[in-house]
């Protein structure tokens, strides 16, 4: 058996009001020092976001998630850390690509910002296009979430392929929690070989999010969610995911060096 090991990125939420980490990042020193320690624990990547995506968030004006990210980014970029850039703006996107940043990370795949796969078209950097609905705070009815959810990301895929964007520099996401309940967050999981879009990667983001909730003891805390997202990152790993996002870089690794000392025997 081929040795598991997805790519991790490391999240770094330069929030105030990220669901689990929400204000400890918000300083630029204390957001570059964790992003340090997320590679030291075995990140490949950090993921950078200056505006949270959690349900209800208050929306942030592009000129503060500018200052909250781009002064982060720039500093890990030099010193030769892979950054990624958690932005659904354009204008976030090109001054982080031009502050050292190589991937585009769009929880909107796109959607949002009508200029965004334009702007990364015109560079050279990789784009993630995560699947979602818009408000992730109502969940829409689906009646086969699994079909319409690969439906809906080979339609974002043709979009970014129209602007210019090479396959190769494509990874596509489920979305895990935008738009979507326990019941399709976990459906989805099970049958993820049916989002897979040939020749384009797959990133999951299950990390400390609402479903994992029914599996910790009520009322835990947001990291008492690091354990399940180990194990079920482990799982992903066997499934051939290319990447995976998590905020414990080092449960996470533990268990896909676990998973991969298994699958090398
Ligand atoms: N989830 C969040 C933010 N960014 N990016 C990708 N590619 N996939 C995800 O699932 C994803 C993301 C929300 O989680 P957080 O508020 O805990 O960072």
């Amino acid at each position: 058996m081929t040795p598991v090991r997805p790519v991790l990125l490391g999240v770094l939420n330069a929030t105030p009001d990220s669901f689990s980490d929400g204000g400890r990042y918000l300083a630029p020193d204390a957001a570059i020092a964790h992003g340090r320690r997320l590679v030291a624990e075995g990140a490949d990547l950090v993921d950078v976001g200056g505006e949270s995506t959690r349900p209800g968030a208050d929306p942030v004006p592009e000129a503060e998630e500018l200052r909250r990210a781009v002064p982060v980014v720039a500093a890990l970029a030099a010193g030769g850390i892979r950054v990624s850039i958690d932005t659904r703006s354009a204008a976030v996107a090109a001054e982080a690509l031009a502050a050292g940043a190589t991937v585009v990370n769009d929880v909107s795949g796109g959607t949002a910002d009508p200029r965004m796969l334009a702007t990364v078209a015109a560079s050279t950097a990789d784009l993630v296009l995560v699947h979602s609905r818009g408000a992730a705070s109502t969940p829409p009815r689906y009646t086969d979430v699994v079909a319409e959810v690969r439906a809906e990301i080979e339609e974002r895929v043709a979009a970014a392929r129209a602007a210019g964007i090479a396959d190769g520099r494509l990874v596509v996401d489920p979305g895990i929690g935008f738009a979507k309940g326990a019941a399709e967050n976990w459906a989805l999981l099970t049958h993820l070989d049916a989002l897979r879009v040939d020749g384009i990667r797959l990133l999951v983001g299950v990390s400390r999010k609402r479903f994992l909730a029914a599996l910790v003891p009520d009322g835990a805390p947001a990291d008492a969610r690091d354990l399940p997202t180990a194990v079920l990152s482990a799982l992903l790993a066997e499934r051939g995911v290319w990447g995976l996002r998590v905020h414990d870089v080092a449960g996470t690794r533990a268990a896909l060096d676990v998973a991969s000392a298994m699958g090398s025997r």
